[in-house]
């Protein structure tokens, strides 16, 4: 039986989205599907943050969701925060079409997701590679432009 997941994303401004997840069994890849509107065109960091609290906005959502004590990366690295999912990209419509296939995410067991939040950033992610230390914890995406606790779907 497939395991489904949702989340909507809002924030101070005029950035929001729709994420639908899914996953057939434990240990398949989680398949992300959505959209994300009233982003500048270009690239985004996308991550699951740690905490589902956003008792003070996206900012509550605290690091990277990262339970094996990583460094961060990009979605295809080895090494890489659970969370890392890379960038979305912007149209000259400032909507992201969002179709991820990933398989360090999981929405069952102690890792899963399920009750942690998505943040969509101002900036590009730079997957790790941008030589700073920021960039090996946050990949120097700037802001939180939207966010939304990802919580058990029908
Ligand atoms: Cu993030
Ligand atoms: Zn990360």
């Amino acid at each position: 039986m497939a395991m489904k997941a949702v989340c909507v994303l809002k924030g101070t401004g005029e950035v929001t989205g729709t994420v639908f997840f899914e996953q057939e069994g434990a240990d398949g890849p989680v398949k992300l599907i959505g959209e994300i509107s009233g982003l500048a065109p270009g690239e985004h960091g996308f991550h699951v943050h740690a905490y589902g609290d956003n008792t003070n906005g996206c900012m509550s959502a605290g690091p990277h969701f990262n339970p094996h004590n990583q460094t961060h990366g990009g979605p295809t690295d080895a090494v890489r925060h659970v969370g890392d999912l890379g960038n979305v990209t912007a149209g000259a419509d400032n909507v992201a079409k969002i179709n991820i296939q990933d398989k360090m995410l999981t929405l069952t067991g102690p890792d899963s997701i399920i009750g942690r939040t998505m943040v969509i950033h101002e900036k590009a992610d730079d997957l790790g590679k941008g030589g700073n230390e920021e960039s090996l914890k946050t990949g120097n995406a700037g802001g939180r432009q939207a966010c939304g606790v990802i919580g058990i779907a029908q």
